[in-house]
């Protein structure tokens, strides 16, 4: 497995010296964000980390290995490439195997991260139960990974293109527990409420830090969502951003978008019907992220060296 692993420099002194490290997706550079947009939020994400006492570990697929840790002319790879294969749980093999380029979900950047030692992985939205999932079954492997995989996952809630209930019901009955900070409400990404109550308001990272050591010291293996509202100044409307995604949601219907490409088609659509208003709030939110993400991951290792 650790053949699998490449540490980029940076990472592996980190690892060395024994520094929090703070993990990042790359589907959201490759499916997420338009270039160059895409690239320089992800170097904007990682200075966030830095400047607040954490290593980012940005993770992608390259040349058969499991790279953890990009340099700037990998960023920019995957950022241009046409080619990228967007990886969660089920593709992750073949893409290594056959030595192609991919960008890993939430899914897959759990995966990557355990398997690294990374407890944090900041992300900006996760995959859920879609909308009308009860015929199309389509339920994002997301969530199944946050039942099993311990990594705390730092998100701006889901977006309501899909069913939020119902996602928080799946976590419920897989026995995630979902933490909201600054406020009890779960947010819906593009605005901070979406009419459901996260499990647990923890606002500060030594109260998020316990309570995520408490549950994988009593063996309670799987993830945790830690929900964080998007900064104020920079959430939508929510009339604006609801007619704008069921616009998208009546297209992908009625162009027959299925299976890994609903979510990347419903995400470019919304940030060119919202004419990329939308795209500086994703950008906002990650950001805010990263942030809480970067102060977890210090009080985790704080936690962990007492
Ligand atoms: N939601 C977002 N932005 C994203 C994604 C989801 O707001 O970039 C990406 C993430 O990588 C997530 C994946 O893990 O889409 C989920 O895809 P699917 O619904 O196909 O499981
Ligand atoms: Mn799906």
């Amino acid at each position: 497995m650790q053949a699998f692993l490449q540490f980029s420099p940076e990472v592996a002194a980190a690892r060395a010296a024994g520094k929090p490290v703070v993990a990042l997706e790359s589907t959201i550079i490759s499916h997420g964000m338009p270039y160059p947009q895409n690239v320089q939020t992800a170097r904007e994400v990682e200075q966030v980390i830095r400047d607040a006492g954490a290593v980012p570990a940005t993770i992608a697929l390259i040349d058969g290995k499991i790279c953890v840790g990009l340099a700037d002319a990998q960023l920019e790879q995957l950022g241009n490439a046409q080619d990228a294969l967007k990886v969660s749980r089920r593709d992750l093999a073949y893409v290594l195997a056959e030595k192609k380029l991919g960008a890993t979900t939430v899914a897959a950047t759990m995966i990557c991260a355990a398997l690294a030692g990374i407890e944090v992985f900041v992300t900006g939205g996760i995959g859920g139960v879609h909308r009308g999932a009860e015929t199309s079954f389509d339920i994002s492997a997301d969530l199944q990974e946050l039942a099993r995989t311990n990594v705390a996952v730092v998100c701006a809630g889901v977006k309501s293109i899909l069913d939020i209930g119902l996602t928080l019901e799946y976590l419920e009955t897989h026995g995630v527990p979902v933490v909201s900070v600054g406020q009890p409400g779960f947010p819906a990404f593009f605005t901070r409420e979406s009419g459901f109550n996260a499990d647990f308001q923890l606002d500060t990272p030594a109260q998020q830090a316990r309570f995520i050591r408490t549950k994988w010291q009593l063996g309670l293996t799987g993830g945790v969502v830690v929900s964080n509202p998007v900064p104020v100044e920079s959430a939508m409307q929510s009339d604006e951003i609801d007619g704008i995604i069921a616009q998208a949601l009546r297209e992908a219907d009625a162009r027959g978008v299925k299976g890994k490409a609903v979510t990347p088609f419903l995400l470019a659509r919304i940030k060119d019907l919202t004419g990329g208003r939308s795209l500086a709030t994703n950008i906002a939110l990650v950001k805010n992220n990263a942030l809480v993400g970067a102060h977890l991951a210090v009080a985790l290792h704080a936690a962990a060296h007492v």
